[in-house]
């Protein structure tokens, strides 16, 4: 493992790769499942048809996401293992930017995993970490997966959920919360039952969130209203499946779509 991490900054799949150590670490300290693994791989398949980079529609919908968060009562962070690590650093500046909470809510919930995770981002400099308590139940969900705080998840207003399986997405939207999932696939059912979905890669989403939410802290409560409204998330699901679709691989001198035909 310590051999990827030594892959030369100038190595094209670097960022790829320590992606990859990031996650393999986190199944090493017990806060990623072993089912992130195969989570990851999927993720990686997609970004590389999107070009391992932000597409403008998903650029657009973090400046919502960001505009939400300000305008929100009570924004949450959910995270699972995978985002704790990958983005640890990133989640807390997030909260640091919009005053939101952090909470642990897992797939695949341990209490031992929950503390982990807790640990971990206390480590990265979260202060306040919920989802160890978990007294309240999402409605509709069998029995782990639904366990939240009662002053974090089940009372938030908005809610960001990146990297989620889709049942419990859908779950917290039927809860009349407004939802932000970041998902590298349109299709899934996470992204298509958001109200604001953002198809890009957790690693460079959740840090333009909080450069979005920065930008924007001057803002009336008009003109972030006026930036929730004008967003359309058929129109940016769209845009992302047409990049996956229809986009071209040739790029930085790498074998493109041609060369590998
Ligand atoms: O830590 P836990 O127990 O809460 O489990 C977390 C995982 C991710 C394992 C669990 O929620 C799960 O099984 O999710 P799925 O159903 O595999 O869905 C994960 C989705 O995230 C897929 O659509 C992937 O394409 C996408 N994805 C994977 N890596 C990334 C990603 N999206 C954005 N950024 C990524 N780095």
């Amino acid at each position: 493992m310590s051999d990827e991490v030594e892959v030369p900054e100038d190595h094209p799949r670097y960022q790829s790769l320590l992606t990859r150590h990031r996650i393999e670490a986190g199944v090493e300290k017990g806060i990623t499942s072993q089912q992130g693994l195969i989570a990851e791989g999927r993720g990686e398949a997609f970004d590389y048809l999107l070009g391992e980079e932000t597409i403008p529609s998903a650029e657009e919908a973090e400046r919502v996401a960001a505009a939400h968060f300000l305008l929100a009562e009570h924004p949450v962070i959910s995270v699972n293992g995978n985002v704790a690590a990958l983005v640890p650093e990133a989640v807390v500046d997030l909260a640091e930017a919009t005053g939101a909470d952090v909470e642990v809510n897992l797939f695949g919930r341990t209490e031992e995993r929950v503390r982990a995770i807790a640990e971990h981002l206390r480590e990265h400099g979260a202060e306040d970490v919920k989802g160890v308590t978990a007294d309240a139940r999402i409605p509709g969900l069998s029995h782990e997966r639904a366990k939240v705080d009662s002053d974090g998840i089940y009372d938030a207003d908005v809610v960001l959920v990146p990297l989620e399986d889709g049942d419990r997405a859908e779950a917290l939207g039927e809860m009349g919360k407004t939802e932000v999932v970041i998902d590298l696939n349109p299709l899934s059912r996470s992204a298509q039952t958001a109200t604001v979905p953002i198809i890009d890669n957790v690693v460079r989403a959740v840090p333009n969130i909080a450069a979005q939410a920065r930008d924007l802290r001057g803002a009336s409560r008009e003109e972030l209203e006026a930036i929730v409204e004008g967003f359309d998330r058929e129109a940016a699901l769209a845009a992302a499946e047409r990049r996956l679709r229809e986009g071209s691989l040739d790029r930085d001198g790498e074998a493109g779509r041609d060369g590998a035909e």
